[in-house]
């Protein structure tokens, strides 16, 4: 029996199943981690998830992607234009699929192996009990039919650029989900930054990876969403995303052979596009 960890999906089923497939990986003996972003910019949003919410099992965070997506189909968005989740839009079973996705956590702590997995990273300015506190906070939100459609309403934007004590209640839902979903720089302070995107080295000089400053102790943490990062270990993380659907790799990484290092495809996706 075998864990992995596979990086950002986004849409490249047949990806998906190749390097599922030069794996070896059996459904009913191994189980599967993914980081989030199942969905959007590549070409089967539907095929993904449908595939991912029937295979036995399964520990899948939520993306940026995947919860732009809820937010479009709720209506509290207009699909943009370089969105290609209209097959799930359109799908006979698209509540179904939704509804699984809503139903996802923003973070899954594996004890016995000390490796929590999120889509995007860790704020500095948190400990290992706070975050995932605060994922469970927020999914409450989530699942909730009282609040799903003022969450994802309120979830847009870059600020407030660090967590604090007192926030009004979705206002600091916002600033969890950044972290958990599109973090990748910081300043020393915890201010989060979401214009840069280059592979580190590339940043101005005020600001550092997430991972660089993180109170990371006694853990791991897996994670994606940052594609020029690509795929990498260092002693407290493991990033997975390496551009599978801007013509890159799909990357895995067995969680118990880390050491070993990963397991890639080159994908046969998109040409680059910015991503969000
Ligand atoms: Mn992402």
């Amino acid at each position: 029996m075998a864990t992995y960890a596979i990086g950002d999906v986004q849409g490249c089923y047949d990806s998906l199943r190749k390097l599922l497939d030069k794996l070896h990986f059996d459904p009913v003996s191994d189980v599967l981690w993914l980081t989030g972003d199942l969905v959007n910019r590549g070409p089967a949003s539907a095929e993904v998830i449908r595939f991912v919410k029937n295979m036995p099992r399964t520990q899948v965070v939520l993306g940026n992607h995947d919860l732009h997506l809820l937010a479009v189909a709720q209506g509290h968005r207009p699909r943009k234009n370089l969105d290609t989740f209209d097959d799930v839009l359109r799908a006979d079973d698209r509540e179904p699929l939704l509804d699984w996705l809503r139903y996802r956590p923003l973070a899954h702590f594996d004890e016995d192996r000390g490796i929590l997995m999120v889509h995007a990273g860790f704020h500095p300015r948190w400990s290992l009990p706070q975050a995932l506190d605060y994922a469970h906070d927020v999914q409450i939100l989530l699942q909730d039919d009282r609040t799903y459609a003022q969450l994802l309403a309120c979830m847009y934007g870059d600020q407030p650029a660090a967590p604090s004590g007192k926030m009004p209640t979705f206002e600091r839902a916002r600033t969890i989900i950044n972290a958990f979903t599109r973090i990748r720089y910081c300043d020393d302070a915890g201010n989060m930054d979401f214009t840069q995107v280059g592979p580190p080295g590339t940043q101005p000089i005020e600001l550092r990876p997430w991972y660089e400053i993180a109170h990371i102790e006694h853990f791991r943490v897996v994670f994606g969403h940052w594609s020029m990062l690509g795929a990498r270990a260092l002693p407290n993380m493991i990033s997975l995303d390496s551009g599978c659907v801007h013509g890159g790799q799909l990357s895995a990484v067995d969680l118990d052979q880390i050491p070993h290092g990963f397991v890639q495809i080159r994908c046969t996706g998109q040409s680059w596009r910015p991503s969000w």
